[in-house]
């Protein structure tokens, strides 16, 4: 087995935990994210997946779909129409930088990607390796593996993840892999095993998948949010969530993230490519 994920606690230097994050394509942040955020979150998401059958999160394709997001696994988005707690998440000032020295040198800004309740239940076998960033595989494939970060994750402890219950599996180092197309199911591969609160924020680059749960009676409960450059569409429609003037109370930045914000290229380039309109548009904050 390759060396363990390097776990750094979310108090370390911003700068030890992206040498970390560069040099294996992904790490284990400690305490990343408040305790009484977490149990919020977990609380609603477990009420919530009451009402979900595992498997129907199929990418609309029935059983070939179930092939990459799991037959036993209980799967959902649109969190902030479960609880206000996930506006706090994705204020999380540590992740915010993270994803800012990412991502900020190759757009104007970012916005959600997805974010999404991931409980792999009892007997669920592992997850197909893959690269987040492959959902855009026609910006990956022509510039791998130099290919410029347009997506960072998060995998988001909301109780304990281990190995057994099938914490994330990473393969270090294969965000810089020469080749794209890896379908070597062998790969060597290391657990992220997670406390609540940890996570492992990886790169879009990175392989990686969700690990099997080997138990007879438990979940891997646990959450994934993943931010993407504001130049190419999400996963989903996050914007469609949230009532014109519904996020008019929360910070500039949910608002950008969830789409009630437009998209400015600087500074990169120019300005600002809206027009104004008979709607009154944001002022840019
Ligand atoms: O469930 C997991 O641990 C990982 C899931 C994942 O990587 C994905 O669905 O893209
Ligand atoms: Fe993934």
């Amino acid at each position: 087995m390759p060396p363990a994920l390097t776990r750094l606690p979310a108090e370390d230097s911003v700068s030890a935990i992206l040498d970390a994050y560069d040099a294996e394509g992904g790490l284990i942040v400690e305490g990343m994210f408040d305790r009484d955020v977490i149990d919020d979150l977990s609380r609603a998401a477990s009420e919530h997946a009451r009402a979900v059958e595992p498997g129907v999160a199929d990418q609309g394709m029935g059983e070939d779909g179930k092939f990459f997001t799991g037959s036993k696994t209980i799967r959902f988005s649109s969190l902030g129409r479960i609880t206000p707690a996930y506006f706090d998440l994705l204020d999380n000032e540590l992740f915010a930088t993270l994803a800012d020295a990412v991502l900020l040198p190759n757009c104007g800004s970012y916005w959600v990607n997805t974010a999404q309740v991931m409980f792999i239940g009892p007997g669920e076998s592992a997850q197909v390796l893959h690269r987040d960033a492959d959902n855009w595989f026609q910006h990956v494939s022509p510039t791998w593996p130099d290919t410029p970060e347009v997506t960072i994750s998060a995998m988001i402890a909301l109780d304990e993840v281990t190995e057994e219950v099938g914490a994330t599996r990473v393969v270090p180092g294969s965000h810089r892999w020469p080749e794209l197309e890896v379908y070597d199911f062998e790969a060597e591969t290391v657990p992220a095993e997670l406390s609540p609160g940890d996570a492992l924020v990886y790169s879009g680059k990175v392989l990686h998948g969700g690990g099997a749960n080997r138990t007879t009676d438990r979940w891997r409960r646990a959450m994934h949010l993943s931010f993407v450059v504001g130049w190419l569409t999400p996963e989903e429609a996050n914007a469609l969530d949230y009532a014109p003037g519904e996020l008019a109370g929360r910070s500039p930045r949910v608002q950008r993230l969830l789409g009630h914000r437009s998209y400015d290229p600087r500074p990169h380039i120019g300005g600002g490519l809206w027009l104004r309109h008979a709607r009154p548009i944001e002022d840019q904050a």
